[in-house]
């Protein structure tokens, strides 16, 4: 057999996983790498201005499209730089593959140029890493990275390489069959569970579907969509799992936790039997445990079976893929031909939901960002949606009806500000014609603005909003509630011209203060075939209510003084 170097075994294993966008940036020890990337024709490759675009970027480019995302970055500082986008994926469970070049094997520990230990710092931000010291170990190593990132609990797989391995000789065969001994995920649910569960689903009174990322990970929106309609038990979403069902689903009791719906978390509180469906019982959800969903029996479905009892003890495990799972449920069901139950819980459940909606009051001298959100919904209501991490990402949360999974693209568990705008980015590039927004910060737009170039050089157009609250504005809502108001190192009002850095860009910029200049611009950036930067004043002080003060149980809300107003 022919023999390739190290670096046209990465091309041609990208060729075979049939990878068509990569992310990176080069850098001395990746060179090698960057030379077989300039020669293949096989996928595109985006220069973006900061290696932790790159992820962000790859990552954005999984959620959206379900497939793994690639990024390859230089050694030491070029790898450094990714850590926040690995760390990002790794807490949402992110299929993608990032590739770093590391200094020559025979430089490795003489503290060379540019050398770091990648691997070392990769390690509790990935799911699985790997340094390829020797040529024959890349072919298998390239085909693990894939498998293991889209299999079981998805995550960031990390292969560092040293710069002698990108360039010597060897025998690629792709067409070898993987075995990973220790790497054995479970699919398929226990089959006498899941005829338990489907006897719980009978017995209870008050029961509840709580939904987590794993059901968009698994692609089990409609078998989900399915089961809650056979069997009309509501459900709440994490942040993760906006979009599995419908928003205008009447069983769809919207999102749970910190900034969830009254409705939502009065549910968790109330429900006697409680359904996880992919979702880990992240604090943000959970609130105080020991007073989370107090008299409800647990189920908890999940692919990670060390993810089960973790945090809140599970009366019954069921480990497996969530789509496999709900679709052995239904046609257990279906079997059963299970009659719902539900129906005086239901009429619990409106009336905390007519007490308490999801409102805000409007103004007319003032715009409200929850305006604006609703806004966009109605002039694109297909919209992917980005966000940034704030109070605009919770509002985005409450406001925007999302009606199909991946619809949405947010950093969840590690919350990282500066994330959307490469995020964006990456979305556009998987979702190609449709429209994509992104929401981001006054604060979190300048952690990673230089990408606005990239935007521009290879034409991907998105429609960026600064919801621009002059502060950071979660943070100075804690301070508000909880800090004596004390603003600490959070006011904003310095403020760069937007506009100009749009157009230093290449982009088109506005400044925005009504409800026509919003209509207006939204409009002719909808239209535009450059990216657009809406800068967006919205009133200072907004608050983003319900909140759960943070240990507090999740049914202790601080609630919005207004009833039923839009
Ligand atoms: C990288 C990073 N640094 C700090 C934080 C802490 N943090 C969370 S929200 C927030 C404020 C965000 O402000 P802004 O981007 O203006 O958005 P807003 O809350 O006003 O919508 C900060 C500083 C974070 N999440 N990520």
């Amino acid at each position: 057999m022919k023999q390739i170097s190290g670096s046209q075994m990465i091309c041609e294993a990208l060729k075979e996983e049939k990878v068509s966008v990569v992310f990176g940036y080069p850098g001395g020890a990746a060179l090698n790498i960057y030379d077989e990337i300039y020669k293949q024709k096989y996928f595109k490759h985006i220069l973006v201005r900061h290696e932790q675009a790159a992820v962000h970027a790859a990552d954005a480019y999984a959620r959206m499209s379900g497939e793994v995302g690639v990024a390859v970055v230089t050694s030491g500082p070029g790898f450094t730089n990714t850590i926040t986008g690995l760390a990002t994926a790794y807490s949402d469970s992110i299929p993608l593959v990032l590739i770093s070049g590391q200094v020559a094997n025979s430089l490795i520990g003489t503290d060379a140029f540019q050398e770091i230990d990648a691997v070392g710092i990769s390690r509790p931000c990935v799911k699985h890493n790997y340094l390829v010291t020797h040529i024959e170990e890349l072919p298998r190593v390239l085909k693990e990275a894939f498998y293991l990132a889209r299999s079981g609990r998805k995550g960031p797989i990390h292969i560092d390489i040293p710069k002698d391995v990108s360039a010597i000789l060897g025998h690629f065969d792709y067409s070898k069959e993987l075995v990973m001994k220790t790497y054995k995920p479970t699919f398929k649910g226990n089959a006498k569970q899941i005829k338990k569960l489907a006897g719980l689903l009978k017995e209870a009174k008050r029961p509840l579907f709580y939904l987590g990322g794993g059901c968009i990970a698994s692609n089990a929106s409609e078998s989900i969509r399915e089961l809650v309609k056979l069997t009309q038990i509501p459900a709440v979403e994490t942040l993760m799992a906006l979009g599995t069902l419908r928003s205008d689903d009447k069983l769809n009791l919207k999102m749970a936790g910190m900034h969830g719906s009254y409705v939502a978390n009065m549910a968790l509180s109330e429900c006697d039997l409680l359904v996880s469906v992919g979702a880990r019982f992240d604090d943000r959800i959970t609130g105080k445990t020991s007073e989370f969903a107090k008299q409800a029996k647990i189920v908890h479905i999940d692919i990670d079976p060390s993810s089960i009892s973790k945090i809140i003890n599970a009366h019954f495990p069921v480990v497996g893929d969530v789509e496999q799972v709900v679709s052995e449920l239904l046609n257990e069901l279906k079997k059963e031909k299970f009659i719902p139950q539900s129906k005086e819980w239901l009429e619990i459940l409106k009336r905390y939901d007519s007490i308490y909606p999801l409102v805000y009051e409007d103004s007319d001298e003032v715009l409200k960002p929850q305006w604006v959100i609703k806004e966009c919904a109605k002039l694109a209501p297909e919209a992917r949606i980005i966000t940034d991490v704030g109070q605009h990402q919770m509002w985005v949360a409450q406001f925007y009806p999302f009606n199909y999974p991946r619809q949405l693209a947010t950093s969840g568990g590690q919350g990282a500000m500066g994330y959307s705008l490469p995020a964006a980015l990456g979305a556009k590039l998987a979702v190609k014609e449709e429209v994509v927004i992104n929401f981001a910060g006054d604060g979190g737009i300048l952690m990673n603005i230089q990408e606005l170039m990239t935007a521009y050089e290879y034409g991907i157009k998105t429609i960026n909003i600064i919801l621009n609250n002059a502060f950071l504005g979660m943070v100075r809502q804690w301070q508000s509630m909880f800090y004596n108001e004390n603003f600490s190192e959070t006011d904003l009002s310095l403020q760069p011209d937007f506009i100009k850095i749009a157009e230093g860009f290449g982009c088109k910029g506005y400044n925005i203060h009504t409800k026509k200049e919003f209509t207006k611009a939204f409009k002719e950036a909808l239209k535009s075939d450059k990216s657009t930067l809406l800068n967006v004043v919205i009133d200072r002080f907004e608050d983003v209510l319900p909140m759960v003060p943070a240990g507090a149980a999740i049914y202790n809300m601080i609630l919005p003084k207004l009833k039923d107003k839009k």
